[in-house]
């Protein structure tokens, strides 16, 4: 079986790495693992930034994203029981859109199939050589083999390509807190997102849709959802959103429940030989900046195009700077997304002189144009180009 692209993952990366070299008449086949209705329901993201949504809309991918999707401009940061407003929109120009990742892959899939799009699910790639495009997989209990021209490792943090760039460097962060985040059948409880602080612990308001709420709660990194009700979740949600002002939040039926470990996590370069990496699995972030997808989407932004320039013209330039090119972006939100996740949560070793600086961080975005400007800027995203 011969390929120009073999995409490994059909996650966002992969999905719609594929649909944007289809639009080019470049062929690729993407090999995912598991079945279309896992990858359809696994719950994960829900801010895209502009850029995200520009690249979608721009590939016609986002006939349902213009009709369902909710624009944003501007989030919430709560603390002491205290609202203060970042205007992204008024100091950024940008806006950023809720439209759940689910939506997007299900989107991808349906777009990849009608045009006529290779991609296979229950397909594990067991291995991948970088010297020669060559990759291993199983489907229906027999071993194949996928030769290509380059592979993409579109297969996230759990995958098996980036164990084939050899020498790779890593460099990590794990925090010492996890996210407990839940889907609600319940109206949201605000219209823009709200990111408190509590000496407790973060928590993050979230949405879908006029009916239903996605929220998020800091807990242990050992905490067990059996130790979670849904009266103790919706009880600690509503003390850390607390106001004294009578602002409520409605609770409602949960409809799924997860606890995600918080880690930052780089791998370099982001290519070797023939391979190149993309979104998760080339690097992760903690989602308090909601910027791993955005990531993901940039990364094959860019691989697209330096493919498209490798077939038109016969010229590997950006193919060259592939790595460096993603690897600036990425470490920008690498930063951010650290930023963010210290600046609001409850971190367990912290001392009191760490509490203070603290506060005095959260009271100065909250008060500071100059701050809340710089806030906005990444949390918008930095343009492409
Ligand atoms: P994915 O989505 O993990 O997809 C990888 C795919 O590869 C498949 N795979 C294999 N296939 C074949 N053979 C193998 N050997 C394979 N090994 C793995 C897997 O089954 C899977 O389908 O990676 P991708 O495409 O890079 O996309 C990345 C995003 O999913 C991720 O960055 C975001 O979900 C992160 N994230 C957020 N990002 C945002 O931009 N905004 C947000 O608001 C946001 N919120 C979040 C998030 C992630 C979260 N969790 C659960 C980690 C909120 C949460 C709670
Ligand atoms: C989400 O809606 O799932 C979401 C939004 C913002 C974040 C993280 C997750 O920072």
């Amino acid at each position: 079986m011969r390929t120009q692209v073999a995409i490994v993952g059909g996650g966002p990366a992969g999905l719609l790495l594929s649909h944007l070299l289809h639009r080019q008449g470049i062929a690729s086949v993407v090999l995912e693992s598991r079945d279309r209705g896992y990858v359809e329901r696994r719950q994960r993201a829900g801010m895209l930034e502009q850029n995200t949504t520009d690249v979608l809309r721009g590939s016609g991918a986002g006939a349902r994203l213009d009709r369902e999707g909710l624009v944003h401009h501007g989030i919430e940061l709560r603390f002491d029981g205290t609202g203060h407003r970042i205007p992204i929109t008024d100091l950024t120009g940008r806006t950023v859109t809720i439209y759940a990742q689910t939506e997007i892959v299900k989107d991808l899939v349906a777009l990849r199939l009608a045009d006529g799009g290779d991609v296979r699910f229950e397909a594990e790639v067991l291995a991948l050589d970088p010297s020669t495009g060559t990759v291993t997989f199983r489907q229906d209990g027999a071993t194949h083999e996928l030769h290509a021209d380059y592979i993409a490792g579109c297969d996230g943090f759990h995958g098996v390509s980036r164990a084939a760039v050899p020498d790779v460097r890593t460099f990590s962060r794990d925090y010492p807190f996890a996210w407990l985040g839940i889907l609600a059948d319940v109206a949201p409880s605000t219209d823009e997102l709200i990111y408190a602080h509590h000496e407790r612990g973060f928590a993050l308001h979230s949405l879908r849709s006029p009916s239903v709420s996605r929220l998020y709660l800091q807990v242990a990194t050992d905490a067990d959802l059996a130790d979670w009700s849904d009266q103790r979740i919706w009880d600690e949600l509503a003390t850390r959103f607390g106001t004294p002002d009578g602002w409520q939040l409605k609770p409602g039926p949960i409809t799924d429940r997860s606890v995600t470990p918080m880690r930052s996590f780089v791998a370099e370069p982001m290519r070797h030989d023939r391979l190149f990496l993309a979104g998760d699995a080339a690097h992760i972030v903690p989602p308090t900046g909601a910027k791993g997808l955005n990531l993901a989407v940039s990364d094959v932004t860019i691989l697209a195009r330096a493919l498209t320039e490798r077939y038109t013209s016969g010229t590997s330039a950006l193919l060259d700077a592939y790595s460096a090119t993603c690897l600036s972006r990425v470490w920008r939100a690498e930063h951010f997304s650290y930023w963010m996740t210290t600046l609001l949560h409850a971190d367990p070793g912290a001392d009191a002189f760490d509490r203070r600086v603290q506060r005095a961080h959260l009271e100065y975005v909250a008060s500071s144009p100059a701050a809340a400007t710089s806030l906005a800027e990444n949390y918008a995203g930095l343009p492409l180009e």
